[in-house]
């Protein structure tokens, strides 16, 4: 067998509650690493800190890995970064153009969101990292009109998700790989398309909030932000772009 599914056991379904939930439980049951779960739609599509992803059926490559790295828990981190790079590879490959990325997780087009990303940790030294990535929408979601965007909104045409997931694949499989042997070069990859970095943002850590300007990535994949008398590293947070204080509308 030639391809990226040499290398990845890819297992598709019509309909799913949760790509990420069916490969947690996968995980818990002893599955390896590199079981990749598709679904054409689901019904229950989870987003981080217990918010919904929506996908109208057949809209969005929806997909799901399970990695079993040789990481400590604080540069899991990194796993999430390496399928968001391959999300923007993919993206430029097939479609013709290069998302950014919005640190934790997310593909945006001008600040509208393309692609979000999932991590789950369903037992020590395993990770599931989900993806939903905007492929192709009549209408966009209600209430998503202006934060989000779709592949066919931003180049006039439609893309195969096929070729998408296998895209994606093919470069996870060279980011996953380059993750133990130069996770240097992945995260000088993750910085170069970061445009988080060298933006104002807000902070939102659940415990509060703060403002400041995200200067850099750790190598260990985490945002540090100068908030104006000190460096503070970000390990896990939402992060708003906003405009600096003191700017025009
Ligand atoms: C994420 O959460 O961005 C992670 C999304 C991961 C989805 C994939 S799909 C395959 C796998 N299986 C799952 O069950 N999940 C993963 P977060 O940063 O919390 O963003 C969620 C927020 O994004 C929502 O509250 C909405 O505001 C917005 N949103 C929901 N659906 C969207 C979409 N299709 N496109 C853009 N934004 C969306």
């Amino acid at each position: 067998m030639s391809g990226p599914d040499a290398i990845w056991d890819v297992r598709r379904f019509e309909e799913l509650d949760s790509t990420n939930r069916y490969l947690l439980d996968l995980a818990r049951q002893g599955a390896p690493e590199r079981v990749v779960v598709v679904a054409d739609h689901q019904t229950a599509g989870k987003g981080r800190l217990g918010r919904t992803w929506e996908a109208p059926a057949g809209s969005a490559l929806l997909m799901s890995v399970l990695f079993r790295p040789s990481l400590p828990p604080e540069r899991l981190h990194l796993v999430t970064i390496a399928v968001a790079l391959a999300a923007a590879d993919a993206t430029a490959a097939v479609a013709g153009f290069r998302p950014s990325l919005k640190w934790p997780n997310d593909l945006v087009v001008d600040d509208r969101k393309l692609a979000g990303i999932l991590a789950e940790v369903p037992e020590p030294g395993a990770v599931v990292v989900g993806l939903g990535l905007n492929l192709t929408w009549l209408d966009p979601p209600v209430g998503l009109e202006q934060s989000a965007v779709a592949v066919n909104q931003v180049i006039g045409r439609v893309v195969d998700r096929d070729a998408v997931l296998d895209a994606v694949l093919g470069r996870l499989d060279q980011h996953y790989r380059s993750l133990s042997v130069d996770s240097e070069r992945l995260v000088a990859a993750y910085r170069d398309a970061c445009s988080t970095i060298g933006r104002h943002v807000r902070v939102d850590l659940g415990s509060g909030a703060f403002r400041g300007l995200a200067v850099d990535v750790t190598i260990d994949g985490h945002l540090v932000v100068d908030d104006g008398s000190v460096l503070r590293t970000v390990s896990a947070g939402d992060v708003v772009h906003v405009r600096p204080a003191g700017a025009g509308a």
